[in-house]
């Protein structure tokens, strides 16, 4: 039996098999499997057409990378035209975006890289070639801006299934279980948690789907068999979204109340047609990005107020110097800082230390 049948195998199974708390297990052993087969094809896939991982790439720009996801004329070219200096076509018809176009949003001196990637369609995730090879832009975006439109909120679920499809995990992170392969002795599962989704037998057999046969198993968290599989297969990635409802132009404020109140999710109502809200959008993109400012201060001068350094909170001195320019650090001395991050301004910190917003830095070479 070839990959295909023994998915389609896997997949008739579990249509028959009812969701409850006695069938959990096993379902959690088919989705292991099917998973596990659907990545085997993959890779399969990806050597047979000589591609590398990743597929269709911009070349990332700026401070950080937002990519715009949404179905045909939502408005994301317009958008895209409205928050940056691009000039992506704009039209009252589908499809008019057929590549990936760049554009730079400048806010709060930062530069952050917007990518208007043509409309996903239903089912763009399962296609050969181009559809999957866009929305794989998504898996090294920073931020995913997800757009959907007045005349059909509820969208965004499907939106979601296609980027979950090929591997992104929006608004999760890595679940907290170590999973150690040892030389012998079984596997052993140690429950921190108290776990309620899973069960040590499941987990054991789900590990040995993966062909671990030792291995020693802590859950710190109480995740679910679908976040044990991410974790086996080691290439899902975890990336934050901010949702926007556009074109509120064309409908009476009670409309967007009304549809605030059947989605069970966030989102900022805008106009990219009449830039409503999208200054608040900036500065919502902004956070969410989790951006710092850091100044400079050359030593025995003033730090630069004008131009300060954009990073990624939680960076540490050592990607500052790399963005600075690589080979800093090979002459780095030391690294004196003045601000929030530090108990006395002046303080001498090394690579390892994580600065806060504001801070004022003076590197010694
Ligand atoms: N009224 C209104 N029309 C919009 C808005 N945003 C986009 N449009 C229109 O919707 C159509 C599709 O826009 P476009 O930016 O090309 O969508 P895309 O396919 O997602 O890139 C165009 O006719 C736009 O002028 C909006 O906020 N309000
Ligand atoms: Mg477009």
């Amino acid at each position: 039996m070839g990959i295909p049948e023994k998915i389609k195998k896997i997949e008739d199974e579990m249509s028959r098999t009812p969701i409850n708390k006695g069938t959990e297990r096993h379902l959690g052993v088919l989705k292991a499997r099917l998973a596990r087969l659907r990545d085997e094809m993959e890779v399969k896939a990806l050597r047979k057409s000589g591609r590398s991982g990743e597929g269709y790439t911009v070349r990332k720009d700026g401070d950080a990378t937002i990519v715009l996801l949404g179905f045909p004329s939502v408005g994301k070219s317009t958008l895209l035209n409205h928050l940056t200096n691009s000039n992506s076509k704009v039209g009252a018809y589908d499809f008019t975006t057929l590549t990936v176009i760049p554009g730079m949003l400048h806010h709060k001196s930062a530069r952050i890289q917007i990518l208007d990637i043509p409309g996903i369609i239903r089912g763009a995730s399962r296609g050969r070639g181009l559809g999957k090879r866009i929305l794989s832009t998504t898996r090294s975006a920073d931020l995913i801006l997800v757009m959907i439109d007045v005349f059909n909120p509820k969208v965004r679920d499907v939106l979601l299934d296609e980027i979950r499809a090929i591997g992104v995990r929006p608004d999760e992170h890595l679940p907290y279980l170590r999973i150690r392969k040892r030389g012998s002795g079984g596997i052993i599962v140690t429950d921190l948690v108290g776990m309620t989704k899973m069960d040590p037998e499941g987990i054991k057999e789900i590990l040995r789907e993966y062909r671990y046969h030792n291995a020693r198993v802590v859950v710190r968290e109480d995740a679910t068999y679908d976040q044990l599989i991410d974790v086996l297969l080691r290439n899902r990635v975890y990336v934050p979204t901010l949702t926007v409802l556009n074109k509120v132009d064309m409908v009476e404020a009670s409309e967007v109340s009304r549809i605030r109140g059947e989605c069970d999710f966030d989102f900022l109502p805008i106009s990219a047609d009449t830039d409503h809200n999208l200054d608040l959008l900036k500065d919502w993109i902004f956070e969410k990005l989790d951006l710092i400012k850091l100044y400079m201060k050359p030593r025995g001068e003033v730090a630069d107020f004008d131009e300060p350094l954009i990073i990624r909170k939680g960076s540490t001195i050592g990607d500052v110097s790399d963005k600075i320019h690589r080979g800093l650090k090979d002459e780095l001395r030391y690294t004196r800082i003045w601000g929030r991050s530090v108990k006395h301004g002046g303080q001498k910190v090394r690579l390892s230390h994580r600065p806060m917003d504001e801070d004022i830095i003076t590197f010694f070479t």
